[in-house]
This record gives C-alpha cells, structure tokens and sequence, in this order.
C-alpha cells in the first residue's frame, strides 16, 4: 500500500469513526484542511521535478477524490441517522384514540339570562340594551338620589377617572336602573306626537339585562355581576300589576306553580312604594334559606319627570332583578363567586 493509499483508508476511517457532524468536520480538516495532509502534499508537489509532478499530481487528485467521496458518504449517513432518530422520537402514535374537542356550553348565568328574556318577552317586553360606563347623572341624580346619598359613596361604586362635558364623573353602572332613564327618554318625544296626534295612550314595556358592578364580594354578592331591569308604565299601571307579574315571572322561571315570594317593604329613593322580593332555596345546602333576588316599586313621579314625561299621565312599575342569584336558586349553588372563578369542572356542571 503506498502513502496515498494508506491516506485515503486513514481518512476512511477516520470519518467512519465519527459519530456526529462536528466530529466529522474535525476530521475533514485533517486531510483536506489548510494544512490538512493531503493538502500539504499538494503544497510538497512544488518541489518536484516536472516529469514526476504530472504522475503523482494525478494520483493526488484521485486520493483525494476518493477522500471527498468517502467524507460525502459518511455526512449523508449521520444525516440520515439523525434523521431516523427523530422520526423514532416524534413518532406518532396512530392507534391511539384521537383527541376530543370538548363541547363548550353557555356558562350558567348566561343561560338564566335567556331565559329571563325569553319569559318576559312571552309577556310583552321588549329587550333593551345600554353601557356599562354611566355618567353620575343617569346613575344616581336622573334616579331621584339626593345629592348625599349613601349610594353615590365610593364603598358602593367604582368610578372612572373621567368627566363628560358637563363635568360629571363617570362610573361603572352599579345597577341597570340608568336604562328606565335612557329608554324613556329616547322614546320620549315619539310618545308626545303620539298623544298630540289623539293617538291612544302608550306604554313601555322592556326589561334591561346586563353587567353591572359594585365594590362588593362575599356568598351572594360579586364585584361585576348582572341584573335585570323592567320597567312597565303607561296609563295606569299599578303595584298590584307589579305583584303579578314578578309572581308569574318567578313561577315560570322556576316551573313552580307553588313557589313562594316574599314581598317585603323596602326603600329606593326612584320607587315609591318600593319592596325587595326574596326566595327560598329549595335544595343544596342552603334549603329554606331566604334570598333576596331583586328590588321593586312604583315608578317616583320625579323620575317619570326625569324620563321627559309627565307625570300625572304616566304611571307604573320598575323592577331590578339578580339573574346571578336566581341562577344559585335554581341550581342550588352556595356561593356566586363559583360562577366567575374560570373552573371549568364547576362551570361543566351545567352543560
Ligand atoms: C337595585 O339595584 C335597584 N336598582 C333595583 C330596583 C330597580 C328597585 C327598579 C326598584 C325599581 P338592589 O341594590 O337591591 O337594588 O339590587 C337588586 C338585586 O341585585 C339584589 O336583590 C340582588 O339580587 C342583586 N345584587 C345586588 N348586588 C349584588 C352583587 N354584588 N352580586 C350579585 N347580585 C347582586
């Protein structure tokens, strides 16, 4: 075997012993490196006599071709090996059973709320929709709220830190009540042509569901949670209209002919006379326990003023009900926070 020879099986098995690219690279330097021996062979040709450089100029290239060949084989086989590894690794499994994509569902509240809108449209409401981000006017001043009443104090309302261009804050709606003011007042002078056309009287008839937000947290009570306007006035709609209509709404609500309301004497500086209605639980662990799902009353003349009309024609009923708290009556749930925590093991439950 001469040196070339001797060369080339030396770089054959040097490369062969390479187990990873960089390994192989290393190696490649070696012979075919700047001064690699291959290289400095080519560099010794220099020196030889003229005849002689063509022979062993030729046998050379021919070993080093041979070592390029072999250095080509062995990066394609690592290449594969590597390949083949991480096919082994990410391989995929094909009689595994697939994957479920979980059927989502209506979270619990939002179901109580069509429903809400679904009894009360059977009966004539119309639904009506308004912003979450109240002026302190149509929160508490439209309302008949004395200028210092509790309910305007911060332990109650979160307020933005913004004015509109009268200079009244704004703040998060702390209850749907703005929206008897926003429809009325926005339907206000159709009714007015109305009636100066000799039409017959009018009414409103709607219900307002939404978010609204206090600074609040315990079992019954959320920060952000929603209620459930109504406002029915027109020529002469009376306490005992607003009796019968809650009673119904909760029986059907419930599928509960027997159901039990409990109408208790209350105050809102917006109704008068105004009541808060409570419910018993009829299951889970709070069973016979009372809640209170919602305030009522006749609409106060002041407010009707505020709605734009007048007073002595325009006479009824508003109500503010918890679909939040209606929803933990129906499923017997102790604790509304539960409702907002994001687990989808207790929001499941409902699917
Ligand atoms: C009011 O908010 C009145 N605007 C209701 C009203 C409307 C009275 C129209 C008269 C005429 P109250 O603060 O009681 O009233 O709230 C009404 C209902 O909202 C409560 O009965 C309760 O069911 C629900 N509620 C109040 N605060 C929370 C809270 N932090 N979390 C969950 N539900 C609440």
């Amino acid at each position: 075997m001469n040196d070339l020879d001797e060369l080339v099986a030396q770089a054959g098995r040097d490369f062969a012993a390479a187990a990873a690219p960089a390994a192989l690279e290393d190696a490649k330097a070696r012979f075919l490196g700047k001064s690699g021996q291959l290289t400095e062979l080519l560099k010794g040709m220099a020196a030889l006599p003229h005849e002689e450089k063509k022979t062993r100029g030729a046998e050379i290239n021919q070993a080093k071709q041979a070592i390029e060949a072999a250095l080509a084989a062995r990066r394609q086989a690592l290449a594969d090996a590597e390949l083949e590894a991480q096919l082994k690794a990410e391989a995929l499994d094909v009689t595994l059973p697939g994957r479920q994509r979980g059927a989502g569902g209506l979270h619990p509240v939002s179901r109580t709320l069509e429903r809400m809108e679904g009894i009360f449209g059977s009966m004539g409401f119309e639904v009506a929709d308004g912003p979450e981000i109240e002026t302190d006017w149509m929160s508490f001043t439209a309302l008949n709220n004395p200028e210092n009443h509790p309910a305007r104090s911060m332990q109650d309302t979160f307020y933005v830190d913004m004015k509109d261009a009268e200079g009244r804050w704004y703040n998060l709606r702390p209850h749907t009540s703005p929206m008897q003011v926003r429809y009325a007042r926005a339907h206000a002078a159709k009714y007015a042509a109305e009636l100066a056309a000799g039409q017959a009287m009018p009414e409103i008839r709607v219900i307002a569901p939404g978010r609204t937000y206090r600074v609040d947290s315990d079992a019954t009570h959320s920060p952000m949670f929603h209620q459930c306007e109504g406002l029915w006035i027109g020529a002469n709609v009376s306490f005992k209209d607003l009796k019968s209509v809650l009673t119904d709404f909760f029986r059907r609500f419930f599928e509960s002919d027997d159901l039990v309301l409990r109408f208790r004497p209350s105050f809102f500086p917006f109704t008068e006379p105004s009541a808060e209605v409570d419910i018993a639980f009829e299951s889970g662990p709070l069973k016979g326990k009372w809640l209170e799902v919602g305030g009522c009353g006749q609409v106060h003349p002041n407010v009707v003023r505020n709605f734009g009309l007048d007073a002595e024609q325009w006479i009824g009923f508003a109500f503010g009900l918890g679909p939040d708290r209606l929803t933990m009556l129906r499923y017997g749930v102790n604790d509304l926070r539960q409702f907002y925590d994001g687990d989808l093991r207790f929001l499941s439950q409902f699917r």
